[in-house]
């Protein structure tokens, strides 16, 4: 399939290691995913479920232990350790390889060695990237079709001469928990994953590929690689503003990615079209506009709390040639159901665990992290320029956490730099759903924490340098929080579909038509500036509620942002200290 010779190489000296007994190289086509889906059928691996209501789709359960992303497994193997940052786990490279060698060899003796080549981006993208994983899962394949530009493409993409792809080497192992490894090695452009089987730690092209080595590699080329989803909002002219969003997980970016405006904008002629739902790369285009392609081909959605009022796209997405892992498997009618689905839960089950499952006993059916994998061009509301090798300009890049009182609806930051600092100090509170006190303030730059493959502070920096490029031409930068809660702890923003009407306010605003209003922390709407008709209970005055700076909070929430920043001694960019300044001034005034 390919002549590249450092692909070859590379392929002999991975073989040599991990001994499998047999090679397959993937080539994408239908015929061979036909196989390889009927082999994975007949070894249990995967179910085939309900061909009427739901064709093609397949449901897949993980081991018990191997759930979700390990972070605490997750490492940056960069050869100096203040290139990995005081936010990421580190270890030397030379004993990180040696250490994951034993646990590598031989790991595919009695097994098939998949050999997958796959293209991030649009292939024929100039920002599109190749990377080529070897894995011994058949669930890897299947899902890397759906997540990515999977097969002979990919090699046609890279050439028979280049040596610029990302080296994956994944196995199963003996999927031993405690020997469980994600290794990214950022100046090797190689990524080593061992002993799990779960998703965000083996489809390579997604988290280690798409945001930790191709962040490292943005801040070499000049580029940059974000968690964030890209949405075009559509007026009624027919009018195309496209935005970039990053929010923590459990904040709702495929909800709003794939937003439905509420009937008086959709009467109106409002439309919201999904580029992306988890990952933007961004480059500076010839005209000096920032421009943004979502390096994937699918959703990796949490299912959970998907259902038809809270993101009927996404549940539409989901109803063919999907993948499901890990959620209820309905036996009366061969389908799946998870908590918040909807009210009827099946009687007749199998639990996430593929164990009978009584639904009136307290427990839950599906696994709070369960996932459907989806094919992007199953969403209802997917761009046209979803597949654009020249992306989308973006006009507004919106920051947003989960915070009960301290941030306001929504703010703009006063130029880039101030973003930038908008950005660095994100944090989100932890609710109930998680281990620990429900409340606590996590800091999660740009939603970077987990996905950051170099040192923070020289994120930053690098952040910084992309405003420098773009001049007057920069995105202008928001913050959102849909979080807010009275005091009983309820939340006073209606969200969902209704978050239109403050994405309208941040289009109004990039296109010179709104007004703003000065705060110590930024720019806010007037409260009537945000469009609140057909909205019942929430009024202007809620929206004037909702827009307060409460500045003995902000006090608190400077001692925060100082304890955090503090962690990055003199690699904290000394323009990030004097917003900082200007912050504890304002509030001072
Ligand atoms: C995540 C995801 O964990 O997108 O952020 O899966
Ligand atoms: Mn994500």
């Amino acid at each position: 399939m390919t002549n590249n010779k450092n692909v070859l190489n590379w392929i002999e000296e991975m073989k040599a290691l991990v001994k499998p007994d047999k090679v397959v190289w993937i080539d994408g086509s239908e015929a061979q995913l036909k196989e390889l889906r009927d082999q994975a059928l007949a070894t249990g691996e995967m179910e085939a479920l309900n061909p009427e209501k739901l064709p093609g789709c397949l449901l897949h359960r993980t081991a018990i232990n191997d759930v979700a992303r390990v972070e605490g497994r997750t490492f940056i193997c960069s050869r100096r350790k203040e290139d990995a940052g005081p936010t990421n786990n580190w270890e030397d490279p030379q004993v990180m390889y040696a250490k994951l060698r034993t646990l590598f060899d031989g790991a595919m003796q009695g097994r098939t060695m998949y050999i997958l080549p796959y293209c991030m981006g649009p292939i024929g993208s100039p920002f599109s990237k190749v990377g080529v994983e070897l894995t011994d899962s058949i669930y890897v394949v299947l899902n890397m079709d759906i997540m990515t530009r999977m097969g002979q493409q990919a090699f046609d993409q890279l050439g028979d001469t280049s040596n610029d792809f990302v080296r994956g080497l994944h196995s199963k192992a003996k999927m031993e928990e405690e020997n469980r490894y994600i290794v990214q090695f950022p100046e090797d452009n190689t990524i080593w994953s061992v002993n799990s089987g779960y998703g965000g730690n083996v489809l390579l092209g997604k988290k280690c590929f798409a945001l930790r080595i191709a962040s490292y590699q943005a801040k070499n080329e000049g580029w940059m690689a974000e968690h964030m989803l890209i949405l075009g909002l559509e007026n009624p002219k027919g009018e195309i503003k496209y935005v970039c969003a990053a929010f923590p997980s459990a904040c709702g970016k495929t909800n709003l990615a794939m937003l439905i405006p509420p009937k008086k904008f959709q009467d109106a002629g409002y439309k919201v079209w999904t580029v992306g739902d988890d990952i933007a790369w961004l480059r500076v285009g010839p005209d000096g506009r920032l421009w943004a392609i979502n390096p994937e081909n699918g959703f990796f959605g949490v299912a959970p709390g998907t259902n038809m009022k809270s993101n009927p796209n996404a549940l539409i997405s989901t109803q063919k040639n999907t993948i499901f892992t890990n959620v209820v498997h309905n036996l009366d009618d061969n389908t799946v159901w998870w908590e918040g689905l909807d009210k009827n839960p099946p009687k007749n089950a199998l639990n996430w665990k593929g164990e009978k499952w009584d639904c009136t006993d307290g427990s839950k059916g599906a696994h709070p992290n369960s996932r459907f994998t989806a094919p992007a061009v199953n969403c209802p509301c997917i761009s046209s320029e979803f597949n654009n090798p020249n992306g989308v300009p973006i006009s507004a890049i919106i920051f947003g956490g989960r915070r009960a009182k301290t941030a306001p609806l929504v703010y703009q930051a006063r130029d880039w730099k101030h973003g930038v600092f908008v950005g660095s100090t994100m944090a989100s509170e932890t609710t109930a759903a998680a281990a620990g006190a429900v409340g606590v303030v996590r800091r999660d730059p740009m939603a970077m924490l987990p996905f950051c493959g170099y040192n923070m502070g020289d994120y930053w920096a690098h952040w910084l340098e992309m405003g420098e490029k773009l001049g007057d031409k920069a995105p202008k930068i928001f913050n959102v929080n849909w979080f807010r809660t009275d005091d009983e702890g309820h939340f006073i923003w209606p969200g969902f579909g209704d978050n239109m009407r403050v994405l309208n306010w941040i289009i109004d605003r990039c296109e010179g038509r709104a007004e703003a209003v000065e705060t110590p922390i930024g720019y806010e709407p007037k409260p009537e500036d945000i469009d609140v008709e057909g909205l019942g209970d929430v009024t202007t005055d809620t929206v004037k509620d909702l827009l307060t700076v409460d500045k003995a909070l902000w006090k608190e929430e400077v001692k925060g942002i100082k304890e955090f920043y503090a962690k990055f001694g003199d690699k904290l960019p000394k323009e990030l200290e004097s917003q900082l300044a200007t912050l504890e001034a304002n509030l001072d005034k």
